[in-house]
């Protein structure tokens, strides 16, 4: 079988060969160790002068990563990704800014790091591209002649044509992710907003196989929404109920009910919105005062874009206005943690509460959705209260889904989340744990993979077919 060259902005750091992070890495690492492969992307380190890729062997595995000149991080990564894409594909363009020198350094740090892989590929090796950091990548790569499959998932959402077309240079963006052989979404909504920005701006067509044709290149466009692996995570959840921190926010709760939520500081997860649909919810219903706590986790993230910075402030002066509004001496009603915790533990964390509160105000697929259920007791399962706004509400039936825009209807839904008596919460449980079972991370992974790889076979029939062609005439 060929080898797997997986490509993305950031190369997972490793622990004893198990990645350290969750979800995507777990994923992409199993696949890379059934074929062999390269991993390639940026180390995390930006260095004084651009180098080779540092390459590092673990088995059949080849970690490849560079480091980026603060230059090429400016631009490439705090720029145009993170402060121009990343808003507006979250539909956030009042937040996003355009800079031309920046878009120059992002699709610079793309050519470099094409470059750079070059170097490392074999004829048939296939090549998987991973998120918004990297929508030319091909493009590049097939400017220097590479002729490789490659497939491009993008686990954010892809905005409405009217929203892309904020960003100055969507044109050149959208044909330069036709370069690739397949293009995979997280929901059948992102797969739709592309192929209408393809029929309505690109005078391209789509037939119902999923094939696109646009640019003179023909594609295969679907959705392929990301997985977890929802037996693990129930097993590590019962296995860490006994750890201290489990514990003692079990004795720290002394009978009380427990909203908890998780997920990096960022403006497109909701967290204002979601404190205040809280507090809504203590004025409404006094007779919760004292018997429910709200649990938010949310280690900062990108700090050094100022958005970030702001967005803490705020929230931080919400959660302190909120307790001090309504706190007594022996209770307080958020308690907002600024930190990361080893996954394991919160995923048991998950299994003390009983309501998941995950309501983003855009999200690709959120897997704190999807991990949250996985981690419940089956006996006596907590409610997850759901974004319509993630990609996991067109996943997750058994959720309560809110629109994170309506803190009155949040509200209700907790109240109806902390009352629902034990015989529904079980059926919503089991509702959303055999889909989850059925389309976990491994199937997410090999839909795409096969999907690429039949792209290649086929693209190499072809190949044979010009070449006798050629022969025979
Ligand atoms: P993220 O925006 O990072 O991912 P999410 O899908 O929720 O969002 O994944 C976060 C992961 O980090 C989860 O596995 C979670 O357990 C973990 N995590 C979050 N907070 C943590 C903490 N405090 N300590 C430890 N671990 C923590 C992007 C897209 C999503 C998409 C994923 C995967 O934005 O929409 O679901 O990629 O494709």
């Amino acid at each position: 079988m060929s080898r797997l060259i997986v490509v993305s902005n950031r190369v997972a750091p490793t622990q004893e060969g198990r990645p350290a992070a969750g979800g995507l890495a777990i994923g992409v690492l199993d696949a890379l160790k059934e074929t062999g492969g390269v991993w390639f992307g940026w180390s995390g380190e930006t260095v004084a002068e651009p180098s080779a890729p540092v390459i590092e062997k673990q088995g059949n595995v080849t970690y490849a990563t560079v480091g980026l000149t603060k230059r090429d991080y400016d631009q490439y990564y705090r720029g145009f990704s993170n402060a121009t894409l990343w808003p507006t594909f979250h539909y956030r363009n009042d937040l996003s800014r355009y800079d031309r020198q920046e878009y120059a350094g992002y699709l610079r740090v793309n050519l470099t790091l094409a470059k750079q892989l070059k170097e490392l590929l074999k004829p048939d090796d296939i090549i998987w591209v991973h998120d918004y950091h990297l929508l030319p990548f091909a493009r590049c790569l097939r400017e220097l002649g590479v002729k490789n499959p490659m497939g491009f998932f993008l686990h954010i959402p892809f905005p409405v044509p009217e929203v892309l077309r904020t960003v100055p240079p969507h044109e050149e963006l959208v044909k330069a992710m036709c370069s690739y052989d397949v293009v995979g979404f997280q929901t059948e909504a992102d797969r739709q907003s592309f192929v209408d920005y393809i029929e309505r701006g690109a005078h391209g067509t789509s037939s119902e196989d999923g094939m696109v044709h646009a640019y003179n290149r023909f594609l295969k466009v679907a959705a392929y929404p990301i997985g977890i692996y929802p037996d693990a995570i129930a097993k590590a959840a019962a296995q860490f109920t006994d750890r201290k921190p489990v514990k003692s926010l079990r004795d720290g709760m002394r009978g009380r009910k427990l909203i908890m939520s998780v997920d990096r500081l960022d403006y497109s997860k909701g967290l204002v919105e979601r404190f205040q649909a809280f507090e809504r919810l203590l004025l409404n219903a006094p007779g919760w005062h004292g018997r429910v706590s709200l649990v938010q986790i949310a280690p900062p993230t990108r700090s050094d874009v100022q958005t970030y910075q702001r967005i803490r402030q705020n929230l931080e002066g919400e959660a302190g206005r909120i307790n001090g509004r309504f706190a007594q001496l022996d209770w307080t009603p958020i308690q907002y943690l600024n930190r990361k915790y080893d996954r394991n533990l919160l995923m048991a964390l998950f299994r003390q509460s009983q309501v998941g509160y995950v309501t983003p105000l855009r999200d690709g697929m959120n897997l704190v959705a999807k991990e949250y259920v996985a981690s419940q007791d089956p006996a006596d399962p907590g409610v997850l209260v759901l974004s319509q706004f993630a990609g996991a509400a067109e996943q997750l039936p058994g959720a309560l889904v809110v629109n994170p825009f309506d803190l009155s209807q949040m509200a209700e839904a907790l109240e109806r989340a902390l009352s629902m008596p034990l015989a529904e919460r079980q059926a919503r449980h089991s509702d959303m744990m055999a889909p989850m079972r059925e389309n976990n991370l491994s199937v997410w992974r090999d839909t795409f993979l096969g999907d690429l790889r039949s792209v290649a076979r086929a693209s190499s029939v072809a190949e044979k077919v010009v070449k006798v062609a050629d022969v025979t005439i």
